[in-house]
């Protein structure tokens, strides 16, 4: 195929990691084999050897995966990506390449719930301690820093805060204190932050989101900046084997061409419905970038890169109980976990996505009990207003009925 320097980012969405295959598809074939037969004995161990490219078998590589991977690797301005069977099995693979036994995580306090008790847990189990701490503040940033101290995990925007981290100052500390500075990317994408262009040396994301952006896959992805980190991260991917397969990786592939697109009506409408929440005298508070009432509205112009993505936090006037009122009296948004795709979803962190936290976990973390997220798609906004604005009405009536989903 005829490959030329693409600069623009639209462009690079539709015409990214599409290799040469046979009979000339203008897609890459989904090459649903768990394995590839060799030419000879001698080509086989050839393979195995090193000595020459080609395919052995899809835990390794797979034509399809690696499309997918080289794709969000040129998105990101990463070397290469690694494609991981979830969100979840790409920050396991970047722990378990990038710590031992003895080493010390600076982790964001606000994270997604399954990424903290990973931390706290299982890596913890292995001899790996974190601190968390709310990144927002580069001064206790530092000052968590240890001469043991391996990596600082960010999530910027925060699931589910949306609070934002400055990714150029993070990058600054992480590096004076001969740490990595790795960045959860999911919720904006690289249509809208790039954390690599900021200093980052890891970037992944749950594809789940918005990379794919139909509610259809669970896959995720690690972006690394060099050869060297990129072979280590490999092998124990490889040897972990949480892999994503290829059909999956088609879906993502196919989802990624109209990224740019979605981005941009994700970032309108949840701006728009940021507007109306915000105004709406049964909000107590919402937290969203594109307000000017988000602490960090000035660094999130700066750091992101048109907008602000989808996703939306806010408490109902009356807590908990409101808020369950509301969530249970939505028709045309749906009450479901997850985030980033076409459709509205509202969901409740304290009972659901971020649950496995604790209490305690969630407080220090500025997780209110009563917080609602809201992942806003890409309907018309006035029929998603319309649906909360009823919503929001039902939480004033002492008839709680509830309301079947559509
Ligand atoms: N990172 C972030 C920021 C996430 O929001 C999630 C999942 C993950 C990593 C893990 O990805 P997965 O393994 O699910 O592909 N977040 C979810 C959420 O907020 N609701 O349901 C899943």
């Amino acid at each position: 195929m005829k490959k030329h320097n693409i600069e623009n980012f639209e462009t690079k969405c539709v015409h990214s990691g599409i290799g040469s295959y046979q009979f000339g598809p203008v897609t890459p074939p989904i090459y649903q084999t768990s394995t590839f037969r060799f030419d000879s004995a001698q080509h086989g161990a050839s393979l195995f050897a090193g000595k020459e490219k080609g395919y052995i078998y899809t835990r390794m590589t797979n034509p399809t995966v690696e499309a997918l991977e080289d794709c969000v690797a040129e998105l990101e301005g990463g070397y290469k990506a690694l494609g991981c069977a979830s969100g979840m099995a790409a920050v396991h693979t970047v722990f378990a390449s990038m710590l031992k036994a003895g080493d010390h995580v600076v982790c964001s306090s606000i994270v997604y719930g399954p990424t903290s008790t990973l931390l706290s847990t299982i890596m913890s189990n292995f001899g790996v301690e974190t601190t968390f701490v709310d990144t927002a503040d580069l001064v206790k940033v530092k000052e968590s820093m240890r001469p043991n101290t391996k990596m600082l995990y960010v999530e910027t925007p925060a699931n589910p805060t949306l609070s934002i981290t400055d990714l150029e100052g993070a990058a600054k500390i992480a590096h004076a204190n001969n740490a990595r500075l790795v960045v959860d990317n999911t919720f904006l994408s690289p249509a809208l932050q790039r954390p690599i262009e900021l200093g980052a040396d890891v970037v992944l994301h749950s594809m789940t989101k918005f990379l794919n952006g139909h509610a259809d896959v669970v896959a995720g992805i690690v972006v690394v900046k060099d050869e060297e980190t990129y072979k280590i991260f490999r092998k124990v991917l490889n040897q972990t084997g949480g892999v994503i397969d290829p059909f999956n990786s088609f879906l993502v592939h196919r989802g990624i061409k109209t990224l740019s697109l979605r981005m941009q009506k994700h970032c309108e409408n949840a701006q728009l419905v940021a507007e109306f929440l915000e105004k709406h005298p049964l909000v107590k508070w919402v937290s969203y970038p594109g307000l000017k009432s988000h602490p960090q509205y000035e660094l999130a112009k700066k750091q992101h890169k048109g907008g602000h993505g989808g996703v939306i936090s806010f408490e109902v006037e009356g807590g908990y109980e409101a808020g369950e009122i509301m969530m249970n009296s939505v028709k045309l948004c749906q009450l479901a976990v997850s985030l980033g795709g076409i459709e509205t979803l509202i969901q409740h962190p304290a009972s659901m996505t971020h649950a496995s936290m604790g209490k305690e976990g969630r407080k220090n973390a500025g997780i209110t009990e009563g917080l609602v997220r809201l992942s806003v798609g890409i309907e018309n906004a006035a029929d998603i207003i319309e649906c909360l604005e009823n919503a929001l009405e039902q939480t004033t009536k002492t008839d709680t009925t509830v309301f079947e989903q559509v």
